[in-house]
This record gives structure tokens, sequence and C-alpha cells, in this order.
């Protein structure tokens, strides 16, 4: 790939918006007739890069983003993004006005919140679009009885501020076979929201409560938003649930660096930090520069790569910013090491990584860190790279 001077390291993560707008596409394509898709884009995107992850999705047909602060919904319009943003984490009652500048929706369900929130707004002033949280059963954030529902729907309508444009749940098993927990949360998420919209006087524009599990498994009749993360990136929400959702998805994040140092050492030496690793017979060890500051956490210490297409193994600790490799035999400085995605024809998933580090897809790409530039490929092409290091 042509770099130019993005950055002068040979490691980088590739994020290709190709696989993402086909994504968004093929996930859209399998919804009922007028659901509308919120692009899940906080934290950065779950670290690909929120601005070219937001501009691919809204062009494949996404109609809202969704971020989990203000910080984030404002990155997005300062670059300009135009789209209408949710909130979906609490912002502070006094960033209201930021809220309204911004032109951005936010997640309410408390009381004194609102009233907070209000007192910093000129009456009948600013407009804020709030999408009312619903508690169902994640036990995070949200209205927990027909009661509280009720009462907030009152609040709100009498606002002069404030109106209620979506209703939403947030459920916690929807990446489970079992759905025993899950058809509980929509029992309750009826309810509730069945309990506001009587309080409130009239039907709220927005119903959701679909992540990527729920939105491929389900097809939920009076819910009309979806809101995609995960599966927009290509990846599937759980192992479990990965054989039985019908849908292709492609990954869109791969992460990749280059031999620096390739030499034959003698049986019986030692690897890297604390000689943990000891040759057993000659062997080729080549030196790859991504470490744990990249967020290639030493945990990764027992997985492979990929080099020309064949797995090779890491050994020894891995360091700050290197780490070693076994190779079959020797190879060119500079050869392509694939630690995540494409090589050779060969594939090392996501999921392989996560599994290796005990921990969920999600979690992968957003802790490889902002050190490692993002290389964002469009229509085949390096688009434009970020790097946060200069
Ligand atoms: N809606 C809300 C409120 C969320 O918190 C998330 C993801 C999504 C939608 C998208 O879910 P998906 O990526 O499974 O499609 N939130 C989180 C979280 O808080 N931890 O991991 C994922």
């Amino acid at each position: 790939m042509d770099k130019t001077e993005s950055f002068f390291r040979d490691t980088w993560a590739e994020v290709n918006l190709d696989a993402i707008r086909e994504n968004v596409m093929n996930i859209k394509a399998g919804l009922p007739g007028k659901t509308a898709f919120m692009a899940v884009v906080k934290a950065n995107g779950y670290g690909h890069g929120a601005f070219d992850i937001a501009t691919d999705a809204l062009q494949a047909g996404a109609e809202f983003l969704g971020v989990s602060m203000l910080d984030e919904a404002i990155s997005l319009r300062r670059s300009g993004i135009s789209a209408p943003i949710l909130v979906m984490g609490l912002i502070r009652p006094r960033d209201i006005t930021v809220a309204a500048k911004w032109d951005v929706a936010v997640t309410a369900f408390q009381e004194e919140w609102l009233a907070e929130a209000e007192a910093y707004l000129e009456k009948g002033g600013s407009r804020i679009s709030c999408h009312v949280k619903l508690d169902s059963g994640m036990g995070r954030l949200g209205l927990r009885t027909p009661a509280e529902a009720k009462s907030f729907a009152k609040k709100i309508k009498g606002s002069a501020n404030f109106t209620a444009d979506g209703l939403y749940t947030h459920m916690a098993t929807a990446d489970e076979l079992d759905t025993a927990y899950f058809d509980e949360q929509v029992k309750r998420a009826d309810e509730l929201v069945g309990a506001f919209e009587e309080a409130y006087g009239s039907e709220v524009g927005w119903k959701h409560c679909s992540n990527s599990a729920t939105a491929l498994r389900f097809s939920l009749e009076k819910y009309n938003l979806v809101r995609v993360g995960i599966s927009m990136y290509g990846l599937a929400p759980s192992p479990e649930i990965k054989p039985v959702i019908n849908q292709e998805l492609k990954e869109a994040f791969s992460l990749h660096s280059k031999i620096t140092h390739v030499k034959k050492v003698a049986a019986g030496e030692g690897i890297s930090y604390g000689a943990t690793y000891q040759t057993e017979e000659e062997e080729w060890i080549a030196t790859v520069p991504i470490g744990y500051a990249d967020g290639w956490i030493r945990k990764n210490q027992h997985g492979d790569v990929l080099v020309n297409g064949k797995r090779a193994p890491i050994v020894g600790r891995i360091c700050m910013d290197q780490m070693m490799i076994r190779l079959e035999g020797p190879v060119d400085i500079g050869t392509t090491v694939t630690l995540i995605g494409e090589n050779g024809g060969a594939f090392l998933p996501m999921d392989e990584v996560a599994a290796r580090l005990e921990t969920i897809n999600y979690e992968i790409p957003c802790t490889i860190t902002p050190r490692v530039p993002r290389c964002i490929i469009r229509d085949g092409k390096v688009a434009v790279v970020h790097n946060s290091v200069f």
C-alpha cells in the first residue's frame, strides 16, 4: 500500500469502508419494510474511526448515528456531519445548551435531570430532541416501571423545550441462544412503551430496542429503528449465535506489520524479556514492530500471526513496541505480517484474537491504541490515513 508520508512505522490498521457499506446494505435489506438504521459509531467507531465509518454508513443508507457522549457527537458535527445524532449515554444537565447548539438528540429518563437541564434553557427557546430510555432488563439506564414511565411522560409533555422523539431500550442477552430473558425484556419493553405513550397522549416517532444481535435474529413489529454496531463492522455479536445469524458479514478492520529483522538462532537460546521462550533447535526468529503500547497486549503471546499466507507463532513475551515470531525459514525484511485479517489467501479472524484474549470481539479494535495509524480504504484504495502520533 502507498503510505506516502502519513506515518513512518511499519505497523498499521486497515479499515475497509467498502466492507462497511456492504454490511450496512445487507443488514438493511434483511430488516422489515420501513425500519430505519442507526449506525453506532461510539468509541471512535469501535476503534475503526468514527467520521469515516459514519460517512460511509450514511451513504449506504443509515439514517441516524449513535454515540455514547456529547464530545463524540460534537466531533462528528465539527467534521461536517449533519445527520441526526443520538447521545446514548447521559449528558450533564448543564451541557444541554451544548447539545442544543450542535443539534444533538439526548437520552433522558430522570425527572430531576429534566428539571435541571430545563433551567439552563430559555423557556420555549431551544427545542431539544430527546429519546427516553426504558430499562427493560439491562439494568444500566432507564425507567423501570410503567408508573415511572407514565410520570416521566407527563413531565416531558409539559416541558417547554423537550420533545420525546424516541423511546428505547437495550437488550442484555440477544446474543445468547436461550431467549427466555430476551423474551421477558421484550414483554417489559412493550409494557413500558404502552404506559409512556398512554400518559404522553400520542405515539412517539421512533421506537427502538435492537442491537445487532436483535436486528439480525428477531423482527419486532412495534419498533421502527435498529441500532447496529458490531455487525456493521463485520463481526458476529457472539460466537454462540454466529451459526444462527443468516447474514454474510465482512470484517472491516485488519492489523498488519512488517518484519524488521530476521535471524537464525542456535538451539537453547532465550527470546525476549524473562527469556521465557527457549529455542529447541536452530530456529528462524523474526522481529515485528508492534507491542503492548499498541494495544497488542502481552496475553497475545501464545497466538499466531500470518506471514506469506502461513501461520507463524508469537514467541517470548510481547514487549512495549516489538515482538518476536518463529518462521519456518528466512524471509525478506519488510515482509508483511498480518495479526488480524487476510494475508496471502489465509485469514486470521478477529474472533480468534478475541478468543485468545478471553474477551469479546468488540474489545479488540477498541483497544488497538491510536498509536497504530488507521489506513482508511475506500473503493479499494487508501482514501486517508489517520495518524494521531504527529
Ligand atoms: N445501542 C446501545 C445503547 C449500545 O450500548 C450498543 C452497544 C449498541 C446499541 C450497539 O450494539 P451492537 O454493537 O451489539 O450492535 N454497546 C456496547 C456496550 O456498551 N458494550 O459493548 C457494546
